[in-house]
């Protein structure tokens, strides 16, 4: 028995933690065991990860890499291997593409790279499915507005996250079995109903 692997991505402030809670509550409504899982975090190394990744001191690219690679193995190996090899299904809030997209591609690392170093942590624990959120980043930045605190690489600006949304234009284009991109624009009821519709229909 294997369970069903879900994972969301999109630009900063698309909407992909909201929508991943929205998910995993529909799924469990129709009966599903859901574990729900965010990165960089979910384990106590992920979750310390994530205050040195996203905290005020400057890295280079390829450390940023290996700081998102060691959280994402830790998290494949304690909760999304297990939860998966026992029948549940699991929600993530980001996983690989995200650092196909912004290291990969935005931080201009290679897609190709970024993957090859993610791969000995992940093994075969893709996702079977992965929702893009697609929006234009000056909608998500009107989004994230007056919610106080910006983390290092939310403070890069627009620049930095229009790669990052090419860089998931490139990734939907590379795996088209998986990766499907859905519209992130309207309510959150509206965008809900797209994400679920994907759900249904893909798997
Ligand atoms: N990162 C991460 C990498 O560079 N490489 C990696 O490998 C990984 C894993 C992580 C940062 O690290 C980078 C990416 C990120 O920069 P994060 O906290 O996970 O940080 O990422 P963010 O995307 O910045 O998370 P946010 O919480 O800011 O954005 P979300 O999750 O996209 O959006 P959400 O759901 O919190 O919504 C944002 C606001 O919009 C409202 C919400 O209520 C909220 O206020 N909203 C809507 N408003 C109107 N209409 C809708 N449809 C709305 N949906 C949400």
């Amino acid at each position: 028995m294997t369970g069903t692997f879900i994972s969301l991505e999109g630009v900063d402030g698309s909407g992909k933690s909201t929508q991943a809670v929205m998910l995993a509550d529909a799924l469990r409504d129709r009966g599903h065991d859901v574990v729900h899982v965010r990165e960089p975090g979910g384990t106590p190394l992920g979750e310390a990860v994530r205050e040195v990744v996203l905290g005020p001191d400057a890295m280079t690219p390829w450390a940023e890499a290996f700081l998102f690679a060691a959280a994402r193995a830790q998290l494949v190996a304690d909760v999304i291997a297990p939860a998966v090899e026992a029948g549940t299904w699991v929600v993530a809030d980001r996983f690989l593409d995200s650092s196909l997209a912004y290291q990969g591609e935005a931080r201009g690392l290679g897609i190709d790279r970024v993957a090859a170093v993610n791969a000995p942590g992940i093994g075969h624990f893709m996702p079977d499915l992965t929702v893009i959120l697609d929006l234009p980043p000056g909608a998500a930045v009107d989004r994230r507005a007056g919610r106080g605190s910006v983390d290092r690489i939310e403070g890069e600006g627009e620049a930095l996250q229009e790669s990052v949304a090419e860089g998931y234009r490139e990734v939907a284009r590379l795996y088209p079995d998986r990766v499907h991109l859905v519209s992130a624009d309207g309510t959150l009821d509206e965008v809900h109903a797209r994400v679920m519709a994907t759900v249904v229909g893909s798997l």
